[in-house]
């Protein structure tokens, strides 16, 4: 589908979106009482109000054509049949069946995944339990009630995010710090934080090839096997979660203490695997299996949903319609709930490594946008940040306001504002403020005509800037494995419209490749190295600098 842009589908968007350009969204809603009611879902414990972007009835029949030719139905039924959707990596794309029914049945090329979803699941269960109950125990008998999560990209940001968002849900007593980066100021930093006698390790990494987790899980065995705990001691201290069996016990990690998950399962879609343990190490099995029934909702409505109701599909439309024909170049994820903080460094990777991509199925280069560059931060914080440029930049940023109608932890009137502050947000990005309302206000403020001439074109906000709003009842379990389901399944659809394959990340391989090269030429503390020739003058100097710093510093 590389050429979706010459489809008459697409073609009778763009025309709808010249016509639209001097149409504000602030007269759509004028006179049209049931814009609300027509564009907004609700499913698994969400609702989304989708009606605060440039729509009309005829722009979302064009979407939903688009959607027809670009075939999501057809591919989404691959997708939930195991298919090998992800071509270049010769891929199926499972994570639907790591959140599954008990009686569903998952297989990719004639084989049955489902058992062994179901015993990896068995394990996890059964290990949490030991855990919490005292009866896995460290060196020294004393329970572990301390969690390093040594993993990084899908294998740490997911976790992370989810043990932040369900903090009212932690088991007394228990604590869980990640680490990823390679910097050893990160690690150095959490081990400060604990205690080797109640400490457990789990070094997440799909391939346990990863440098900066296997660098990271090196220091922290070394730092184990200082402080107290013996070789014999590992067993007790470290498990892996991971597809490689061979590296994991060359490591020296007992095949017990070994959870499996397989290749079918994407990094940035695995915290529903085993990748998930530290979150149900932090908040209990019970709430981890209320994650997963959440996103299985979402799955379930994914899947059956005509396109027009279906929430992760209108909410990858009106992407594609903001990205393509508004011209929205960066999409802005502002939760609403502290405890989802994490949320769009989850959602950044989510997104820009699926559908960062510029060339096709085919192996042709697209010939329209894809994938728009995500950030957030959560509000109110971000209001006092980076919003100015949301109300008044030259780019058009589009966003999705996300809110739990109720707080997990009311004081106050703290969530009361919290809510305005959310509401008036995206009523301001799309009513604006026009000329004639910021004269008129100055003028009430007695303002002379100069000081209004001055200072009016400042104090217009142009409006017109699309968002999406995402409630849920409470932030818990449930919605938030449904909301992350959402997101994941929005994805792909966009995928499928922009004809690209969200499931691999070959952009990341050659930073990678030179940095392995580079790695030998850097020198250690106090160390002579020969001048860098090899790079361009830019690389082969800035080598030279950092080596004759480390030389005089070391
Ligand atoms: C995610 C990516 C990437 C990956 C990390 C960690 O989809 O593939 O972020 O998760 O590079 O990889 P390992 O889990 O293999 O260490």
């Amino acid at each position: 589908m590389t050429g979706i842009s010459s489809t008459p589908q697409w073609k009778a968007l763009e025309a709808d979106a010249a016509k639209l350009t001097r149409v504000p969204m602030r007269d759509l809603f004028e006179g049209d009482a049931g814009r609300f009611g027509r564009y907004s879902i609700e499913a698994a414990g969400l609702f989304l109000d989708y009606s605060k972007n440039k729509l009309t009835d005829e722009v979302v029949d064009h979407l939903l054509a688009l959607a027809v030719a670009a075939d999501v139905e057809g591919r989404r039924a691959a997708m939930f049949a195991g298919e090998a959707i992800n071509a270049t990596e010769d891929r199926a794309v499972l994570h639907v069946a790591l959140r599954a029914a008990a009686t569903d049945a998952y297989s990719t090329a004639g084989e049955d995944v489902s058992a062994a979803v179901r015993a990896e699941l068995k394990k996890m269960k059964g290990f949490c339990g030991r855990i919490h109950q005292g009866v896995f125990k460290g060196y020294s008998g004393k329970a572990l009630d301390t969690v390093v999560n040594i993993g990084i990209g899908g294998s740490d940001l997911g976790p992370q995010m989810a043990v932040a968002a369900l903090q009212p849900f932690w088991l007394g007593g228990r604590r869980t710090f990640f680490v990823s980066n390679v910097d050893g100021q990160h690690l150095a930093a959490v081990l400060d934080e604990v205690d080797p006698e109640r400490t457990l390790f789990i070094i997440a990494s799909k391939t346990f090839t990863t440098q900066e987790t296997m660098t990271n899980a090196k220091s922290a065995r070394a730092w184990f096997l200082e402080n107290g705990g013996g070789e014999g001691d590992i067993a007790k201290h470290f498990v892996a979660l991971s597809t490689n069996t061979e590296a994991v016990a060359a490591f020296g990690i007992d095949k017990e203490n070994m959870f499996q998950f397989w290749n079918w399962v994407g990094g940035r879609y695995s915290l529903w695997s085993a990748i998930g343990l530290s979150i149900a190490l932090q908040v209990g099995f019970h709430n981890f299996e209320k994650l997963l029934a959440g996103a299985r909702r979402m799955d379930e409505h994914f899947k059956t949903a005509p396109l027009a109701q279906n929430m992760p599909v209108m909410l990858a439309l009106i992407c594609v319609w903001n990205r393509n024909f508004i011209g929205a170049s960066a999409h802005a994820i502002l939760p609403y709930d502290q405890h989802l903080a994490r949320l769009p460094a989850y959602l950044q990777q989510a997104d820009m490594e699926s559908n960062g991509k510029r060339v096709g199925a085919d192996g042709s280069v697209v010939a329209h946008a894809t994938g728009p560059v995500l950030f957030g931060e959560p509000g109110t914080n971000g209001q006092h940040a980076f919003y100015q440029l949301l109300h008044q930049g030259t780019d058009i940023v589009s966003a999705d306001f996300i809110a739990p109608a109720i707080s997990q932890r009311a004081l106050g009137d703290h969530h009361e504002k919290l809510l305005s502050n959310f509401l008036a947000q995206t009523e301001a990005l799309m009513r604006g403020k026009t000329e004639a309302e910021v004269r008129d206000e100055l003028s009430r403020e007695s303002k002379t005509n100069a000081e209004i001439n001055a200072l009016a074109p400042h104090k217009v906000f142009p409006g017109d800037r699309p968002t999406n709003s995402i409630l849920m009842e409470r932030l818990e379990p449930e919605t938030l494995g449904g909301l992350i389901a959402l997101y994941e399944h929005k994805i792909f659809v966009e995928g499928v419209v922009w004809g690209i394959n969200s499931f691999d990340q070959w952009g990341v391989e050659l930073g990678k490749v030179l940095a392995r090269e580079i790695l030998p030429e850097i020198a250690a503390a106090g160390e002579e190295k020969p001048q860098a020739k090899a790079h361009d003058a830019s690389t082969n100097g800035l080598i030279n600098k950092i080596n004759a710093i480390r030389r005089k510093g070391g």
